[in-house]
């Protein structure tokens, strides 16, 4: 844990008490400050209690002597609109900040040169998990102790205080950008821009600037990798190699780079600062498949060549890297059906890189829908052999899929799971493959989207314990 103690002796708020609020709390008291804290909910007020915060309805709080709002991220700030704390907070006078910022100011306290530790950051609209562990992979493999959290899941201030070979790796969402002005990372990336959030940033362009905030936070003495394949994170890559120079490094998959990182046919080149050359074969990366994991891995090496300097070691750990949950995870098979765990496809954007991996998908999708659907998803049709719509998204779902694939409207996951794998058992397809791969977010019947993955693949795990040994390897070479 790490202790924030630019506080001590001071009055800060706390408001949204999951795992970053009840975080900040932890090391807010721990270095001294007094912390009053609320959330609508009873259970996690309960939890804040027993860190010793006073938990009493916010409009109660002594704001005249508040120095901080510490806010959940989730919690609307600008768009829709600021919520009523957030308002209330300004007029008292009190900064409205997050514990990524709380992180950021104990680690490289403002004005301070250097960072207590390196920090890496990730954002980006995907793979911003999957490139952030795979930093964290790679600098273990060098020895180095990668503390690794942020939005991937554990919160920035639960990781452990800086020691000599410790470095941070922190993947940072929007929200969380918009509460940290003071995070000053040492290595930036941009993995790539999609619409997403769009409701929380009022546009695509309001959307795209939040991300592009964290670059320009960059330290002057550090790096900037941005993916260039989608043009608003090329725009953003110009703008910073104008000013930045070699200090900021393009990333690409399928275009040759002059200067950059580029991938070609999962062969991944080197061009940065010298003529290009080739580093390995990412297909050798057998927990990161697809070409939208070849960009996470790319990135990664962008992120640390100049700082590890042995391009080979990071390809090997790349190799060796062992995959996350709820991404493309691989959860079992019985007889020639695969399941996949991609629960984290929470947007029509992530599900394409998981079609895009598999044919003779049985594919299940739906939940609480984001702006967009899944009309881009149309080039992925072909290799749908039926969809499991579930959730408040199924309607619409259908609609779009109406005379291009057939649609089941299965309500629930359980219900979508076992019609899938019914009908992938009796399909002709050599590999089945039985996709949770939702494009939308979890919420309408789930927690989270780790909860709608979890469930998914305790169902699976369940299904193959019911199966005679014979079932479960039958097909199976
Ligand atoms: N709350 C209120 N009143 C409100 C709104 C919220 O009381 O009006 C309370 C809720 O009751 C709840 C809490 O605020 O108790 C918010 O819970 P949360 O789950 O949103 O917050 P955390 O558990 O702290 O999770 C946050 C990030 N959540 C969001 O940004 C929405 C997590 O990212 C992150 O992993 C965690 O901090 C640790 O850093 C999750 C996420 O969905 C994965 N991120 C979005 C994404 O990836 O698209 C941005």
């Amino acid at each position: 844990m790490i202790e924030v103690t630019g506080f001590r002796g001071k009055t800060v708020g706390v408001f949204g008490l999951a795992r970053s609020g009840l975080s900040a709390i932890r090391s807010l008291k721990a270095g001294g400050a007094s912390v009053f804290a609320w959330d609508d909910k009873e259970s996690t007020r309960l939890m804040a209690a027993g860190e010793g915060a006073m938990t009493e309805p916010w409009e109660r709080w002594p704001w005249a002597k508040m120095s901080a709002l510490v806010l959940s991220p989730g919690v609307p700030l600008t768009h829709p609109q600021p919520h009523a704390i957030v308002r209330h907070a300004r007029e008292a006078g009190a900064e409205v900040i997050g514990d990524v910022e709380l992180f950021a100011r104990t680690i490289r306290p403002p004005g301070q040169a250097k960072s207590a530790a390196p920090i890496i950051a990730v954002t980006g609209t995907n793979g911003k998990s999957t490139t952030t562990a795979l930093i964290g992979h790679i600098l273990q493999a060098s020895g180095l102790d990668a503390q690794v959290g942020g939005n991937i899941g554990r919160p920035a201030l639960d990781l452990a205080a800086p020691g000599p070979n410790t470095v941070y790796v922190l993947e940072v969402s929007s929200y969380q950008i918009d509460l940290a002005p003071g995070l000053v990372p040492d290595v930036a990336l941009l993995t790539n821009l999609s619409p997403d959030h769009i409701d929380r940033h009022g546009s695509m362009a309001g959307y795209a600037a939040v991300k592009e905030k964290l670059l320009l936070q960059t330290a002057t003495d550090g790096y900037v990798a941005v993916g260039v394949d989608d043009a608003d994170s090329a725009v953003i890559y110009t703008k910073l190699a104008a000013h930045r120079g070699s200090r900021a490094v393009a990333v690409s998959v399928g275009k040759v780079l002059g200067r950059g990182v580029f991938v070609i046919d999962g062969k991944l080149y080197d061009s940065w600062d010298q003529p290009a050359a080739e580093i390995g074969d990412l297909k050798a990366a057998t927990h990161l498949p697809g070409a939208h994991n070849w960009q996470n891995a790319a990135l990664a090496y962008a992120a640390l060549r100049r700082w590890l300097r042995d391009p080979r070691a990071i390809m090997q750990a790349i190799t060796r890297f062992p995959g996350l949950a709820h991404r493309i995870e691989d959860v079992g098979r019985i007889g020639r059906t695969r399941f996949i765990n991609d629960s984290k496809a929470t947007n029509a954007d992530a599900a394409a890189r998981a079609l895009a991996c598999f044919s003779d998908i049985f594919w299940i999708a739906g939940g609480k829908p984001k702006e967009g659907g899944i009309a881009d998803l149309e080039p992925y049709f072909a290799r749908l052999r039926k969809a499991y719509l579930i959730g408040e998204a199924a309607e619409a779902f259908g609609r779009t899929l109406a005379g291009k694939v057939d649609v089941v409207q299965a309500d629930t996951l359980e219900r979508a799971l076992h019609a899938a794998y019914a009908d992938a058992q009796v399909s002709d397809a050599v590999e089945p493959v039985v996709l949770l791969s939702p494009a939308s977010a979890s919420f309408d019947q789930f927690r989270d989207f780790e909860h709608r993955g979890d469930m998914f693949r305790e169902m699976v795990k369940a299904m193959i314990e019911s199966q005679t040994p014979a079932v479960r390897t039958a097909g199976t070479a």
